[in-house]
């Protein structure tokens, strides 16, 4: 490992350490600052590598991790289970970690800690984190963490709770390696596609895992792993052999490949990625540091009392755009409904047109002719073709509407933080930054599949015993009343899958946009009352003159853009 990189980390933590004492001199608070710088040269120090298990619900991340670490210790299940993160670092003995809001719990039974991961990271055992709980955190004696790797097992996204794909996106920020898990029994998704190039220019580096090799044939396999390789050798330049594993948790082919590939890609990059990624995250550091110090240095210039007046403004100003904010949002659930309505009236006009055009025709021959088995997947078939049609329209038409609505929405969404930027120049002159991402507005589509699964009920008639001794226009009278109950189960079950599906979609899509903007707004206002509520209590506190403490923060603030020039 060239000998520049070690060089560049300690000068990382030499300028990291540098604005904490150029902090800490000002007299002034902090918090926020310090918290992120001390985290900050923690990581640079520790030289712990993260790596993030990520992707959508029930690929098997759970499962993933647990074929690692060679122990069925991670909860898995076939509904959506993971919902809080877990953190697994090396360890000599077992230990289980759990901060709540409110204590520190400690586990190192091994039976009792699978129990305690169920009852704590779980949707099931803990329903939208009722618990409260803040971090887990897992020490574990595996060689393949020895080497300063931590492993996290993440809630997928698009899972049902929005909660769940908030978790997991949190996680981004923290994570140095990402490793992709899909699997060949579902069609890569919409939703894992924006997910993973989301995730792609946020993490240094990503491996990608198709799981479940032993569902499907060897055959069915050398498809989906081409495939794959076609989609990513664009992403991977060309590289994607090195990138991309095949891998069943369950029969634990490839585990030990993609196992080494990890390790030793990590022992080779490892100072380059602690400082690629820490780079940004400084930069970051720096930009609030000069926005809280600017607002600082423009409020303590004015008088006492027209600071008090501006903050007052400024506060009732707030409150303005708040409720505007909350009508805004009455109006985009209205929009929103609109949509499910739309979806809601198709539905139920496909579930007529299935009815009027195969299925009374075909009840009614059957009435009076004989019951030819043929006929009966003819209709199935016909069922099937006509979902597997229109449920592409129809989610066309559904994403149609909702980006458009989401456009003609955008100001709405960009109000409240467009108004706090301009009012924080009106009382404070200061032009806050707001980090300007393009935001392209798309639907997440969630995969939906077309339940060609049929199980007979009508079938299982013909073993019956009963069934059997009956004459036989009874007969025929009991099979067409199972016929109709198929039918209609049949429709149902595929009526509801489009239902639930794009359902989730619509919700996922505004959610998604509605927290971006939200966020963004709560913690720049969160940073400039802190920042305000700090010179107000500097100006009444006569230590200093005022004239001393403006020229004092001048020194700070030029200090600290000296220093950013070193990053
Ligand atoms: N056949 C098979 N099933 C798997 C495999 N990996 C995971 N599963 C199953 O997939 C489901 C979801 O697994 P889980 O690890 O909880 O997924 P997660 O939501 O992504 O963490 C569970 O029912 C697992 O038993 C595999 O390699 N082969
Ligand atoms: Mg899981």
């Amino acid at each position: 490992m060239p000998a520049t990189y070690e060089n560049e980390i300690s000068n990382y933590i030499d300028i990291l350490t540098q604005l904490e004492k150029i902090l800490k001199k000002s007299g002034w608070e902090f918090d926020l600052i310090e918290g992120k710088i001390k985290e900050n040269i923690a990581k640079l120090q520790s030289e712990q590598i993260v790596v993030s298990v990520i992707g959508q619900f029930k690929r098997g991340k759970s499962s993933v991790i647990n074929a690692l670490l060679s122990e069925e210790i991670l909860p898995i299940s076939v509904l959506p289970l993971t919902a809080i993160p877990v953190f697994i670092y090396y360890g000599e003995k077992y230990e289980l970690q759990i901060k709540t809001k409110k204590e520190v719990l400690n586990f190192r039974n091994i039976e009792e800690i699978k129990k305690v991961l169920f009852e704590f990271a779980t949707e099931k055992g803990n329903p939208e984190n009722k618990k409260e709980v803040e971090e887990i955190k897992l020490f574990y004696p595996s060689e393949l963490l020895k080497n300063n790797i931590v492993l996290v097992d993440t809630p997928g996204v698009g899972s049902i709770y929005a909660h769940n794909t908030k978790a997991a996106e949190d996680v981004i920020p923290k994570s140095d390696i990402g490793v992709f898990v899909v699997s060949p029994d579902s069609p890569f998704s919409e939703v894992e596609m924006n997910y993973f190039k989301k995730v792609l220019p946020k993490i240094k580096t990503s491996f990608f895992v198709i799981n479940k090799s032993d569902t499907v044939t060897e055959m069915d396999l050398e498809e989906v792993k081409k495939f794959y390789f076609n989609i990513l050798d664009k992403i991977f330049n060309g590289d994607a052999k090195n990138y991309v594993f095949t891998v069943s948790s369950k029969t634990k082919a490839g585990i030990n490949e993609l196992k080494e590939a990890i390790k030793s890609y990590i022992e080779v990059k490892k100072t380059e990625i602690l400082i690629d990624v820490s780079k940004e995250r400084i930069k970051e550091i720096f930009n609030l540091a000069k926005n809280e110090i600017g607002l600082i240095l423009n409020s303590l210039k004015m008088p006492l009392k027209k600071l008090e007046e501006n903050i007052g403004l400024f506060n009732d100003c707030l409150s303005d755009i708040e409720s505007k904010a909350d009508m805004i949002n009455g109006n985009i659930l209205i929009r929103k409904n609109k949509i499910v309505e739309y979806l809601e009236n198709k539905i139920t006009e496909l579930n007529k047109e299935i009815r009027s055009s195969f299925i009374n025709d075909f009840l009614k021959g059957a009435e009076k002719g004989i019951i030819d088995e043929k006929n009966i997947y003819k209709v199935i078939e016909n069922i099937s073709k006509i979902f597997e049609n229109r449920q592409g329209e129809i989610e066309k038409e559904v994403e149609k509407r909702v980006i458009s609505v989401l456009i003609e929405l955008k100001e709405d969404f960009e109000m409240p933080l467009k108004e706090l930027k301009q009012k924080a120049i009106e009382f404070f002159n200061i032009d806050i930054e707001i980090p300007q991402e393009a935001t392209e507005f798309k639907f997440l589509k969630k995969p939906y599949f077309v339940d060609k699964n049929f199980s007979f009920s009508y079938k299982l008639l013909k073993d019956n015993l009963f069934f059997k001794i009956l004459p036989s226009s009874f007969k025929k009278k009991i099979i067409l009343s199972h016929l109709k109950n198929d039918f209609d189960d049949i429709i149902l079950r595929n009526s509801n899958n489009i239902r639930w599906e794009t359902i989730q979609s619509i919700q996922d899509t505004f959610i998604k946009y509605e927290a971006y903007y939200y966020d963004k707004y709560e913690n720049i206002k969160e940073s400039i009352l802190d920042s305000l509520d700090k010179v107000k209590k500097s100006i009444v506190d006569f230590k200093e003159t005022k004239e001393i403490k403006i020229h004092n923060m001048e020194i700070i603030y030029n200090e600290i853009i000296e220093l950013a020039k070193g990053i």
